[in-house]
């Protein structure tokens, strides 16, 4: 497993791991990593204190949003749903719309974590005994095996967060377009283009708490993979491209570094100067003509959108045009 093959092997494998990720986008053509490996239990944890800064609005402003309008979203999604949500739901927001939803039929997390899953569908049946919970262990990114359904209900995807930003434009459109064939309609949550101020500050805390976010991904590749790095060689840099209407995260060398990472028989080396960086997040801010773009081109209408009063965070409300049902 030498470097140079590695693009070919790992593309399109169905199940990619840390390892072969790792092994592809350390190379210096690539220097990318997966914004999903942040999440390891130090990670979930750090995010979730991200969550709670001052300076990171989304959450808070999203919260918000489904607070005042959760009422109104509910009586056009109607009674009786199936919900499905994409990333297991442990917080806040699921609480908020399983209590607005008028008797939902199931409600079902989908997570790669089956530790995580079974957490939260333990809170979540003693908190809400009506609502049959039924934990899909699976990477939403991958097409979804539902459980079959009694026929007229229909099925509700729960997408919050604005986690759609982590994907580029055509990784979005691909999962719309699948999600429409597999659901009749969809709860989204974007983060919305703004100042580059305010949207730079969210990612680069006073406290550096998302600076430890960024750093963690090290930390877990040096303790997984047995890798070999000097995690103090790096720092976290986050800025917004305007042109792209994206932040951008990255891992900058501070002073030439090697990573050293086992492979089987083999060990990879990957060299870097300092001031050279590895991208590991991607966050994408939309506009409203933006996101309606987006859905009309993959397999949706927008049957409602709900703001703050700043236009910071929105919440829609996409009905599948790609099924029969509803
Ligand atoms: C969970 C992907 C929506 O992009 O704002 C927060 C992750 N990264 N701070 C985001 C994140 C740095 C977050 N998402």
């Amino acid at each position: 497993m030498t470097p140079e093959t590695l693009p070919r092997r790992t593309r399109g494998r169905p199940h990619d791991t840390l390892l072969s990720d790792v092994a592809y986008g350390l190379q210096p053509d690539v220097r990318m990593l997966p914004p999903k490996y942040f999440y390891d239990d130090v990670g979930a944890e750090l995010f979730d204190r991200i969550t709670t800064l001052e300076e990171y609005y989304p959450t808070r402003v999203e919260i918000e949003v489904l607070r005042r309008d959760l009422p109104d979203m509910a009586r056009a999604i109607g009674p009786g749903v199936r919900v499905v949500e994409f990333g297991s739901g442990s917080g806040l927001k699921t609480r908020l719309l399983l209590s607005a939803l008028d008797a939902p039929s199931t409600y079902i997390p989908v997570d790669v974590s089956a530790a995580q899953l079974q957490r939260v569908a333990a809170e979540l049946r003693r908190e809400f005994p009506a609502i049959p919970v039924q934990p899909l262990c699976a990477d939403y990114m991958q097409p979804l095996r539902l459980p079959a359904v009694r026929p007229g209900t229909r099925t509700v995807a729960f997408f919050p967060g604005s986690t759609i930003g982590n994907l580029v434009a055509e990784q979005a459109a691909a999962f719309l377009r699948r999600t429409a064939s597999e659901c009749d309609a969809m709860l989204l949550g974007t983060d919305m283009h703004k100042p580059t101020p305010i949207l730079e500050r969210a990612y680069n805390d006073e406290a550096g708490v998302t600076a430890a976010f960024n750093l963690n991904l090290l930390t877990r590749i040096e303790r997984e993979l047995g890798a070999e790095l000097r995690v103090d060689d790096w720092r976290h840099h986050a800025f917004y491209d305007e042109a792209a209407q994206r932040i951008e995260m990255r891992l900058v060398a501070d002073a030439d570094t090697t990573i050293v990472v086992p492979a089987g028989s083999e060990t990879l080396r990957y060299e870097f100067a300092a001031g050279e960086w590895i991208t590991t997040e991607y966050s994408q801010k939309y506009t409203s003509a933006g996101v309606r773009r987006l859905a009309v081109e993959t397999g949706w209408r927008v049957d409602g959108e709900w703001s703050d009063d700043a236009g910071w965070f929105t919440v829609w409300l996409l009905t599948s045009t790609d099924r029969r049902s509803g």
